[in-house]
């Protein structure tokens, strides 16, 4: 695991598998989110998770949590999605969230909002697909205070922006008396990347570089120390 720029959103997921409570639920949003799911969630039996596939729609972490908290409200429930994801609508389900907790026996909703600032998924795939740089016009998004926007509703939440803050902010957040907005700054200069790329993948790459992606000196440093990680013994 490589240091990132302030939080390599891979860790966040890195710290939270050995943490997921038994018989929790996970919903995953589109987004880079779902390659960390996949890549470093370990469910274990007993556990439910769904991810946004096949049409791979924006949008269901929440809502899917708020189901399934309905279906289960005994079981800790976690989201996970993307800033874009809840600005297109997680934050007005985190009003329906508190409408509601107060009724759940377990009243444990975890969000994790990856704070990027950017649709970072097709940010990489206007790079490694098309071989194109970066289009802030339509990628690049606001910031917004999602942790703090939680607790105005009455929930409790975390905004963390550094590594040493993931795993006590998870752990916060699993002993929380209410749901709980787990906020981290996360770099999108980490490429979201498969295990193995295609060299069709690795030219459009280039090319993007080439074509004058403002972001291009980060996520080249980030992509290296990706690579070379693969050829060196890991650590933690
Ligand atoms: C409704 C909808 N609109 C657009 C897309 C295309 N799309 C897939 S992932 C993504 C970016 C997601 O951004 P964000 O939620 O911030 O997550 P990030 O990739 O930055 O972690 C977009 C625009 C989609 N899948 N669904
Ligand atoms: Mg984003």
């Amino acid at each position: 695991m490589h240091d990132a720029e302030p939080v390599n959103p891979q860790r966040v997921f890195w710290e939270l598998s050995p943490r997921l409570p038994d018989e929790c639920i996970l919903s995953c949003d589109s987004g880079s989110a779902a390659s960390w799911y996949a890549r470093d969630l370990k469910i274990r039996r007993g556990m439910m998770a769904s991810l946004s596939g096949t049409l791979a729609t924006m949008g269901p972490a929440v809502p899917y949590a708020v189901a399934a908290k309905f279906c289960h409200p005994e079981r800790v429930v976690i989201a996970i999605a993307g800033d874009g994801a809840m600005q297109m609508n997680g934050l007005n389900e985190l009003i329906t969230i508190g409408k509601y907790w107060k009724e759940w026996s377990d009243p444990r909703l975890i969000v994790l909002v990856l704070n990027n600032r950017d649709l970072n998924m097709v940010t990489w795939e206007e790079r490694v697909l098309a071989g194109d740089p970066k289009f802030e016009a339509s990628q690049t998004l606001p910031d917004f205070p999602y942790a703090d926007y939680a607790r105005s509703l009455g929930l409790d939440g975390v905004r963390i922006d550094h590594p040493e803050a993931i795993g006590p902010a998870w752990d916060r957040a699993l002993n929380a008396d209410r749901p709980f907005v787990f906020e981290a700054i996360t770099d999108p200069d980490v490429p979201p990347m498969p295990p193995h790329i295609t060299l069709a993948q690795a030219k459009a790459f280039g090319s993007s570089v080439l074509k004058g992606d403002a972001d291009a000196l980060g996520f080249l440093k980030q992509t290296l120390k990706e690579i070379a990680s693969n050829f060196v013994p890991h650590k933690k």
